[in-house]
């Protein structure tokens, strides 16, 4: 007897050339790196940046490895020095860096050496705008992204501002690999809807990977 025709949920799912939605590839190590984003976040604290043009960004950041991404009145740059604490970002633990390298290979993305690692948490109703991520300097590597917690809605945009984005959802232990020509697109994240997450509580958590520098 032939069962119904379900959605596999671990098959990979083009979005887009060179985007690529990796269901679900996080879930098994999504504990130990809530732990380790925990440690992180215990060396260096979550935080609220503020734009250039002086909005607090509702979204609150931390980041781990060689540089980390900052935003304040200076504009958007990679540091090696956390301005909250002065001191070096934590070091990127292994679970995060080896889930990152591992679905860049699957995405086609072979040799993927991130130096940052920016960990965004949303609280319900935190949301992140239209945006490019521009501050790196080789466009040549991917960014990845891991997924945990809260679900949240994706915005995938054009190569313009003038595009009207896409909705992808995401769930806990979802990983999207950004590389080629999506590597530039706009994107951004709805509000978080309300709710609890087993392992996470009311907030999303969602780690980006990148070659910076
Ligand atoms: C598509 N974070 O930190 S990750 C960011 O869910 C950021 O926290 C969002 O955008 C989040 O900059 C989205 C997915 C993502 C990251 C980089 C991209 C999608 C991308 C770069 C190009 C195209
Ligand atoms: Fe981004």
């Amino acid at each position: 007897m032939q069962l119904p025709l379900l959605a596999d949920p671990r098959v990979p799912r083009a979005l887009a050339e060179g985007a690529w939605l990796l269901p679900g590839l996080a879930l098994d190590a999504a504990s130990q790196l809530l732990v380790d984003v925990a440690a992180v976040a215990a060396r260096a604290p979550w935080r609220h940046m503020h734009t250039p043009g002086g909005f607090r960004m509702s979204v609150a950041m931390t980041n781990c490895g060689a540089v980390g991404w900052v935003t304040d009145a200076q504009g958007y740059r990679y540091t090696e020095v956390d301005p909250a604490t002065e001191q070096a970002w934590p070091a990127m633990p292994a679970s995060l860096h080896d889930l990152a390298v591992r679905a860049a290979e699957r995405a086609g993305f072979s040799g993927f050496a991130p130096d940052a690692c920016l960990v965004n948490q949303y609280a319900v109703g935190a949301r992140m705008t239209l945006h490019q991520d521009k501050n790196e300097r080789d466009f040549s590597a991917p960014i990845v992204s891991v997924s945990l917690g809260l679900p949240a809605t994706f915005l995938f945009g054009g190569e313009t501002r003038a595009e009207r984005p896409t909705r992808v959802p995401l769930e806990h232990g979802d990983v999207v690999v950004w590389g080629g020509p999506a590597r530039l697109r706009f994107h951004g994240v709805l509000a978080v809807a309300d709710g609890q997450h087993a392992l996470v509580g009311a907030a999303r958590i969602n780690l980006t990977f990148r070659r910076a520098r």
